[in-house]
C-alpha cells in the first residue's frame, strides 16, 4: 500500500489506466472518484483481515449491534482521515490538478435511517472501531434509503433516494455466506425426531454485503453487515416464479419510516425477521466454526437490540437452539437471556411497537409458537412472584387482545434494558416500564447517548478543529474528554475573537449554500437560530414558527419594536403519511415567503427551510449555528443527539429540560445555556389535573391569540383553510404538546438569547464553555459504559 504522495500518485494512475483504459488527465471525474474510493477500501482491507484473524485467534467476545437503521453518511473522507491518508491523497490529487473536495461531493449519503436512532448506530460504529473493540453492525441493504425530500410550492414531495446509483464501492458481496430465511408455511410435529418442523415455507436467501468500519488511528476494522434478499432455488411447488421474485425483491427495496400507515406493515415485519434471522444464523455458524457447540455462545457473543425492531432475534435464537441443536427449553433460555440486551429509544406510548398476532402467526408460525411459550412461562413467573395480582399480570402480558407487545418481549428476553438519557431512563423506571422494573429491578440501567467528535467536529468543522488543536493540542480527537482543557482559555479575548471569526466563516459557507439552494440572501451577522430534526408534533417545530410569527407581527404593528437580526433555519423530513407534520412544513415555507419578502422587516427577520435534511447537510449546518433549538415538550424526547452536535460546534442550547438537554445544562451550568418551559413533572401534573385549556391561553395572551389567528385569517395563505388542521390541533384538540403553555416562557428565553448575543465576547466565552464541556457527550464515553456495564468486551491487541 502507498506510503507517501508519490506512491499514491503511481497507484492512482495505474488503477485508472487498468480500469478505464485512460490516463488520469483523460478520465472522467466519476472514474477518478470511484478509483479513489476503491483504493481507500483496499487500503482498509489489510487491517480488516488482520482484525478478523485476531478476533478468531484470541477467541474474543464480540458485540453485534442489531439495528434496522444505520445512517452512515459519506464514508470516503472520513475513512481517509481515520486511516491517516487524507493529506497524502489530497496532495497527490492536487498534483494531478484534482481538488479532493470535488470528488468528495460525488459520494452519495448512505442514508439508511430515519433520524437519531440510525445516526446513533453509526456513531457507535465509529467509536467501537476507534476504541479497538470488536463490535459489528447488522442491518438491511435497502436499495432505497429514506426518501429524498423536495420542496415544491412549500410542500414536501418525496422522491426515491437512489443512493447506490453510481455504485457503492465500500461493500463486499459474500455470496458464500448466504443463509436461508423461512416465511409462511406451517409447523408440524415430527414424531421420530421429537421436534417441531417448519414445512411448506417460502424460502428467501439472505446474502451479506460487508462494509468495513475503519477506526481512527487504529488497526481495528470492524464489519457492518448489510443483508440483501435474493431468490432461493427452494421455491414452493406450483408457484409463479415471477411473483416470487417480486416478493423477494420487495423485502429490501425500501426503508419504511416507523410511523407510516398500515400499508407495508406486513413488509416491515418481514424486514425485521429477515435481517434478524440472517444475522443470528451467521453468528451461530461463525461460532460453530471455532467451538464444538453453542453452550458458550453468550460468553463469546453479545447482541444489542437497537429498539424493538430486531427483537425477533430472541425467539429466533431459541428456535435455533431447540429445533436445530436439540437444546431443552431451560438451557436454551439461559443462553438466550445472557446474550441479548435491549435499548429503548422512546417514551411515547404510541411509538412502542406492537404486531397483530394473526400477522405474526401467518408470517412466522414457528417463531410465534415460541413467543407463546415465552409468554406462558413469563406469566407463570409473574403469577408466582406477585401472588396472582391480576391487574399487574394484565399490564405486563406479552400477548394480549390479539396483539404482540414487542418491548415486553424484549425486556423478558434480555439481561439488560437501557434508556438513552438519565431523564428518559428515570421515566421508564418510574412510569412507562415501572411494572417491569419491579419484576426485574437489576436489568434497568441508563446509557446517555453520545456522538462522535471525529465526524461532527474534526471532519465537519476543520476550521474549529484547528483552532482547538492550536489551543490545547490534538489529543481531543482520540480523547474528547480532553476538550475540558479549553476551560482554562475561555476568558482569553484572543481565543474568543478567533472563535467568532471561525463561526463567521462557517456561517458564510451555510449562507452561500442557502443562496444557491433557496435563493435567499441571509445576513451572516444575524443570529443563526437552527432547528433540524425529524418533523414531529412533540418536537414542536410549530412552537418555533409561532414565535417567528409573533416577532413579525410585533414589528409590523409597532414601528418602535425591532429585534436583533435573526435567521431562523429549519430542516426536517416528515413521514409520508403524517399529514399534520407536512402541514407544518408548508406553514414554515409560507411564513418564510411572507417575512422574507417584506421590506419593512426583512433586514431583521429571515426564515429558511432547507430541503432534504440528512447527515451530509447536517455537516454544513452544525458548524454554522449560533443557537440550537431543542424545544420538545418535557418528558417526550428520549435523548436527542443533534443537541450534542450543536454544542461541540459552539452553539448555545435553547431548550426545555428534556432528554439529554438536562445533562447538557447540568454540565455547562445555567449561565451557559438558555432553558425555558414546563419541566417533566409539571407537564405530567398539568395533564393529570385536567386543568389545561388551550383556549384560556388564547383568551388571556394577546400575542398567542394574534399568532394563532394568523393561521386561519389569510395572513400566510390565500386559502384560509390551508392551515386549519394546525389551528384545530392547538385549539379544539387542546394542544396535546402544550405549546401554548410554554409560549410566554419561550418568548422570554428568546429575549435572553438576543441580549446575550449582543455582548460578543461574552457570547464567545459561553460557546467555548459548551465546546469544552461536550467531551462527556462523546459516543466514546457511551461505548465505554456499554462495554463496562453490559458487553464486557476486551480491547483487540495487535
Ligand atoms: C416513532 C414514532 C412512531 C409512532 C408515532 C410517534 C413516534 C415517535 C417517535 C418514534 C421514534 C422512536 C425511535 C427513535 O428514533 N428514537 C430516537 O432515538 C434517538 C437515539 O437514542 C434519541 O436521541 C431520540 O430522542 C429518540 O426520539
Amino acid at each position: 500500500m502507498f506510503k507517501n504522495k508519490e506512491e499514491f500518485k503511481f497507484e492512482f494512475s495505474r488503477r485508472i489506466i487498468e480500469s478505464y483504459g485512460r490516463t488520469v488527465e483523460e478520465a472522467h471525474i466519476t472514474e477518478k472518484f470511484l478509483t479513489l474510493e476503491t483504493m481507500v477500501r483496499d487500503y482498509a482491507s489489510v487491517n480488516w483481515a488482520t482484525t478478523k484473524s485476531v478476533v478468531k485467534n484470541n477467541e474474543q467476545k464480540q458485540m453485534h449491534y442489531f439495528s434496522m437503521e444505520f445512517l452512515m453518511g459519506r464514508l470516503l473522507v472520513n475513512n481517509m482521515m481515520n486511516l491517516g491518508i487524507y493529506d497524502i491523497a489530497k496532495e497527490g490529487l492536487a498534483d494531478y490538478g484534482i481538488n479532493i473536495h470535488d470528488l468528495e461531493e460525488l459520494e452519495s449519503d448512505a442514508g439508511l435511517g430515519n433520524g437519531g436512532l440510525g445516526r446513533l448506530a453509526a456513531c457507535f460504529m465509529d467509536s467501537l472501531a476507534s476504541l479497538d473493540y470488536p463490535g459489528h453492525g447488522n442491518s438491511i441493504r435497502y436499495e432505497y434509503g429514506l426518501f429524498k425530500q423536495k420542496i415544491e410550492n412549500g410542500y414536501q414531495i418525496e422522491l426515491p433516494d437512489q443512493w447506490m446509483k453510481t455504485g457503492f464501492m465500500w461493500e463486499v458481496r459474500k455470496p458464500k455466506h448466504r443463509v436461508p430465511v423461512k416465511f409462511f408455511g406451517r409447523v408440524v410435529w415430527n414424531e421420530s425426531t421429537g421436534r417441531w418442523e417448519h414445512v411448506d415455507a417460502v424460502v428467501v436467501n439472505a446474502v451479506p454485503y460487508d462494509v468495513p468500519v475503519v477506526g481512527n488511528d487504529t488497526t481495528t476494522t470492524n464489519t457492518l453487515r448489510l443483508w440483501s434478499a435474493e431468490p432461493s432455488d427452494d421455491i414452493p411447488a406450483n408457484s409463479d416464479f415471477r411473483q416470487y421474485v417480486q416478493n423477494v425483491r420487495d423485502i429490501c427495496q425500501c426503508l419504511y419510516p416507523d410511523d407510516s400507515t398500515p400499508a407495508g406493515k406486513m413488509l416491515r415485519l418481514k424486514q425485521e425477521y429477515f435481517f434478524t434471522a440472517a444475522g443470528i444464523a451467521a453468528i451461530v455458524k461463525a461460532h460453530l466454526r471455532v467451538y464444538p457447540n453453542l453452550d458458550n455462545f453468550h460468553e463469546k457473543n453479545v447482541i444489542q437490540l437497537n429498539d424493538t425492531h430486531p427483537v425477533l432475534a430472541i425467539p429466533e435464537l431459541m428456535r435455533i437452539l431447540i429445533d436445530e441443536h436439540n437444546y431443552e427449553w431451560e438451557d436454551a433460555w439461559d443462553i438466550v437471556t445472557q446474550t441479548f440486551a435491549y435499548t429503548n429509544h422512546t417514551i411515547l406510548a404510541e411509538a412502542l411497537e406492537t404486531w397483530p398476532i394473526s400477522t405474526m402467526q401467518t408470517l412466522l408460525p414457528r417463531v410465534y409458537q415460541i413467543i407463546e411459550e415465552i409468554h406462558r412461562r413469563f406469566i407463570g413467573y409473574v403469577k408466582e412472584v406477585s401472588h396472582r395480582d391480576q391487574e399487574l399480570i394484565d399490564r405486563v402480558m406479552i400477548l394480549r387482545d390479539g396483539t404482540v407487545y414487542m418491548a415486553r418481549l424484549a425486556i423478558v428476553g434480555s439481561f439488560s434494558v437501557n434508556g438513552v438519557a438519565q431523564l428518559h431512563t428515570d421515566i421508564l423506571k418510574e412510569r412507562e416500564l415501572k411494572d417491569f422494573c419491579d419484576i426485574f429491578p437489576n436489568k434497568f440501567n441508563n446509557k446517555t447517548n453520545g456522538v462522535t467528535h471525529r465526524r461532527w467536529l474534526a471532519y465537519s468543522n476543520p476550521q474549529l478543529a484547528s483552532l482547538i488543536t492550536e489551543t490545547i493540542g490534538d489529543t481531543w480527537v482520540k480523547k474528547p474528554e480532553h476538550l475540558e482543557d479549553i476551560m482554562e482559555h475561555v476568558k482569553d479575548p484572543i481565543l474568543q475573537n478567533r472563535f467568532l471569526d471561525v463561526k463567521r466563516e462557517r456561517k458564510q459557507i451555510l449562507a452561500d449554500y442557502i443562496k444557491e439552494h433557496n435563493g435567499i440572501e441571509v445576513n451572516v451577522d444575524s443570529i443563526f437560530d437552527i432547528q433540524v430534526k425529524r418533523l414531529h408534533a412533540y418536537k414542536r417545530q410549530l412552537l418555533n414558527i409561532l414565535h417567528v410569527i409573533y416577532e413579525y407581527q410585533e414589528m409590523k404593528s409597532n414601528p418602535n419594536y425591532r429585534i436583533y437580526p435573526h435567521t431562523y433555519i429549519f430542516g426536517a423530513k416528515a413521514a409520508s403519511a403524517y399529514y399534520f407534520a407536512k402541514k407544518v412544513i408548508k406553514l414554515i415555507n409560507s411564513v418564510a415567503d411572507v417575512v422574507n419578502n417584506d421590506p419593512e422587516t426583512n433586514q431583521y427577520l429571515k426564515v429558511v427551510f432547507l430541503e432534504n435534511y440528512g447527515v451530509t447537510l447536517a455537516e454544513k449546518i452544525m458548524p454554522a449555528a449560533d443557537v440550537s433549538e431543542q424545544i420538545s415538550t418535557a418528558g417526550k424526547e428520549a435523548s436527542g443527539t443533534g443537541n450534542m452536535k450543536f454544542m461541540m460546534n459552539g452553539a448555545i442550547t435553547l431548550g426545555t429540560l428534556d432528554g439529554a438537554n438536562v445533562e447538557i445544562s447540568e454540565r455547562v451550568g445555567d449561565e451557559n445555556c438558555v432553558i425555558f418551559g414546563l419541566k417533566d413533572q409539571e407537564v405530567k401534573d398539568l395533564k393529570a389535573s385536567g386543568n389545561y385549556h388551550a383556549w384560556d391561553y388564547y383568551n388571556n395572551d394577546m400575542r398567542i391569540r394574534r399568532a394563532v389567528d394568523s393561521l386561519v385569517n389569510g395572513t400566510f395563505h390565500e386559502n384560509k383553510e390551508e392551515f386549519r388542521v394546525i389551528f384545530e390541533e392547538l385549539m379544539n384538540r387542546n394542544d396535546e404538546y402544550l405549546l401554548l403553555a410554554d409560549f410566554a416562557s419561550y418568548v422570554d428565553a428568546q429575549h435572553r438569547v438576543a441580549t446575550l448575543y449582543q455582548d460578543k465576547n461574552k457570547w464567545a466565552e459561553i460557546c467555548l464553555v459548551n465546546i469544552a464541556k461536550s467531551g462527556f457527550f462523546s459516543s466514546d464515553r457511551t461505548i465505554e459504559q456499554y462495554v463496562h456495564d453490559i458487553w464486557h468486551l476486551e480491547k483487540l491487541k495487535f
